[in-house]
C-alpha cells in the first residue's frame, strides 16, 4: 500500500516536473523575478499582469482593459517617461488580446514628440548581476587561431563592446560558436523569445520591422555588424525579424553568457548616463528604453583646452554629445574666422557630415575641460537613424541654404 502511494507520488512529481520543463515555466518565473527586483515596482500584482502582457502578448488570455479595471494603476506610480497615448495604440496593430506589441510601440515612439505615455511594454531591463552571475558557466567552443584573430578584430570594432576589458573579451571569443544561415533563412523572429546574440562573420542580413502585418527593411547588416541584443538586454521578445540576404557565417553567443559579459558594462553606463540624457532635449522623443540603447553605445572621450575636436573639411564619421564643458564653433572663410556659435552639456554637435555626407561645416575646439559622448556613424544610425527628421529639421536652424543642399 505504501509503495503504491509513495509511486503514485514519484509520477505526480514527475508530471510536475516534466510540466515545468515543457513550458519553461522555471525561465519565465526566473525572469519576471529579475526584473521585478530591479524595477521593485510599488504595485507588484500590476507588475506582473503587465509584465506577462508584454512577455507573452501571443499567448495570455486577459486583456489589459480587463487587467487595468481590476488592478488600476495610480498615475502618481508611473513615471511620465513610461506613459503613452492610448490613440497611439488604436491606430497600431495589436495582438489580438490587445495588449500591445513590444517593437510596435518601440517604432511609433520614435516619431512622437508630446505624447503622453503609458506604462511600457517592456516592464525592466533584464540585467540582474547576481541572477546572471548564478546563472553562468563559462562556455568554451574551440576555433581556429586565425578565426578566433578575426573574431577578435569585428569584436573590438562593435559599438556593443567597445569598452571590454582583456577578461571580458576573452569570454566572449571562446563562447561564441559559429551559425551558416543560407540566402532567405530567417535568423530571428519578431515577437520570440531570444536565444542568442549574433554578429555577422560574412555574408549580410536584413532587418525587418512588422507594422501593420507588412514587413518592412529597416535595415542591412554586414561583416563586423551585431544584431540581437535588445530581447536580452531588456528581457523582451524579439523587437524585429533578422533573415539573411546572403548565405553568412555569424557567429553567436548564448543568452545567459551574452549577459554575463554586458552587465558591468551596461549597467554602469546606464547609470552614468541616464539622467544626462533625460535631460538631452534631442533625445527627448525616445522612451527610456531606448535612450538606455543610446547609453549603451556611448564612448565617452575627454578634451583639454583649446584641443580641436573636429577640424572643419575633414571627412567626418563620429557624432557628439557634449557631457561636460564648452565647446566653441568656428568656420574659416577668406582667411577669417568667424565665431558662429558655442555649446553647452545636453547639446549636440557633428550630425551635419552623418547625415549628408558632406565635409564637416565648421571647426569645434574645447574651450576649457571637455567631455564628449561620442557615437561612430554605423552607431549613430543604427540607435539615432529613427531622429534623422529631428535633426534635419534643426539644420534648418543652421542657415537657409545649406537646407537647400540636403
Ligand atoms: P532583438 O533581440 O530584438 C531583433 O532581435 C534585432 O534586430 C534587435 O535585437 C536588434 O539587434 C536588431 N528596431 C528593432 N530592432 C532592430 C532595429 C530596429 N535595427 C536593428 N535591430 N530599428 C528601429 C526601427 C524603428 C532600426 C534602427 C535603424
Ligand atoms: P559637422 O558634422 O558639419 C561641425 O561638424 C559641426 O559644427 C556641425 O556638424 C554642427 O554640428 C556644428 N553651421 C554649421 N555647423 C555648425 C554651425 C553652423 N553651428 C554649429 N555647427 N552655423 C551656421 C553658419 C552659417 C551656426 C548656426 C548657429
Amino acid at each position: 500500500m505504501e509503495s503504491a502511494i509513495s509511486s503514485e507520488a514519484a509520477r505526480e512529481r514527475a508530471a510536475v516536473q516534466s510540466y515545468l520543463v515543457q513550458h519553461k515555466v522555471n525561465d519565465m518565473l526566473c525572469s519576471m523575478l529579475e526584473s521585478m527586483c530591479i524595477e521593485r515596482p510599488a504595485n507588484p500584482h500590476q507588475f506582473v499582469v503587465d509584465w506577462m502582457c508584454s512577455q507573452y502578448p501571443a499567448s495570455i488570455k486577459v486583456t489589459t482593459d480587463v487587467a487595468s479595471r481590476a488592478l488600476p494603476v495610480e498615475t502618481s506610480q508611473v513615471e511620465d517617461d513610461e506613459l503613452v497615448d492610448d490613440d497611439d495604440f488604436e491606430t497600431e496593430e495589436k495582438p489580438a488580446n490587445g495588449a500591445p506589441d513590444m517593437s510596435i510601440q518601440m517604432a511609433m515612439s520614435l516619431n512622437r514628440n508630446n505624447a503622453t505615455r503609458r506604462r511600457s511594454a517592456v516592464s525592466a531591463e533584464s540585467v540582474d548581476p547576481q541572477n546572471i552571475a548564478k546563472l553562468y558557466e563559462r562556455k568554451v567552443h574551440e576555433k581556429a587561431a586565425d578565426v578566433r584573430d578575426k573574431l577578435k578584430e569585428k569584436v573590438s570594432h562593435n559599438f556593443l563592446f567597445s569598452t571590454l576589458d582583456a577578461d571580458q573579451l576573452e569570454i566572449l571569443l571562446d563562447a561564441m560558436f559559429e551559425k551558416a544561415f543560407k540566402a532567405g533563412d530567417t535568423i530571428i523572429k519578431q515577437g520570440e523569445e531570444g536565444d542568442n546574440f549574433y554578429l555577422v562573420f560574412n555574408g549580410a542580413c536584413d532587418v525587418y520591422l512588422n507594422k501593420g502585418g507588412e514587413e518592412k527593411l529597416v535595415l542591412s547588416c554586414f561583416e563586423g555588424d551585431s544584431f540581437g541584443e535588445l530581447a536580452l538586454l531588456y528581457n523582451a521578445p524579439r523587437a524585429a525579424t533578422v533573415k539573411a540576404s546572403s548565405d553568412c557565417t555569424l557567429y553567436a553567443v548564448d543568452r545567459i553568457t551574452f549577459k554575463f559579459i554586458m552587465m558591468d558594462t551596461t549597467m554602469s553606463k546606464r547609470q552614468t548616463y541616464e539622467g544626462f540624457l533625460e535631460k538631452v532635449p534631442l533625445l527627448s522623443s525616445l522612451t527610456a528604453n531606448e535612450r538606455r540603447t543610446v547609453a549603451d553605445a556611448l564612448k565617452p572621450t575627454t578634451f583639454s583646452d583649446n584641443d580641436v575636436i573636429i577640424h572643419q573639411h575633414d571627412a567626418g564619421d563620429t557624432f557628439f554629445l557634449l557631457e561636460k564643458g564648452h565647446v566653441v564653433c568656428t568656420s574659416m572663410s577668406n582667411g577669417v574666422v568667424q565665431e558662429l556659435g558655442r555649446c553647452a552639456p545636453g547639446d549636440y554637435f557633428g550630425e551635419i557630415a552623418l547625415l549628408t555626407n558632406r565635409p564637416r561645416a565648421a571647426t569645434v575646439t574645447a574651450v576649457g575641460e571637455v567631455t564628449v559622448l561620442a557615437l561612430d556613424r554605423r552607431t549613430f544610425t543604427r540607435v539615432l537613424g529613427p531622429l534623422a527628421d529631428v535633426l534635419k529639421r534643426n539644420m534648418a536652424m543652421y542657415n537657409a541654404y545649406m537646407v537647400h543642399k540636403i
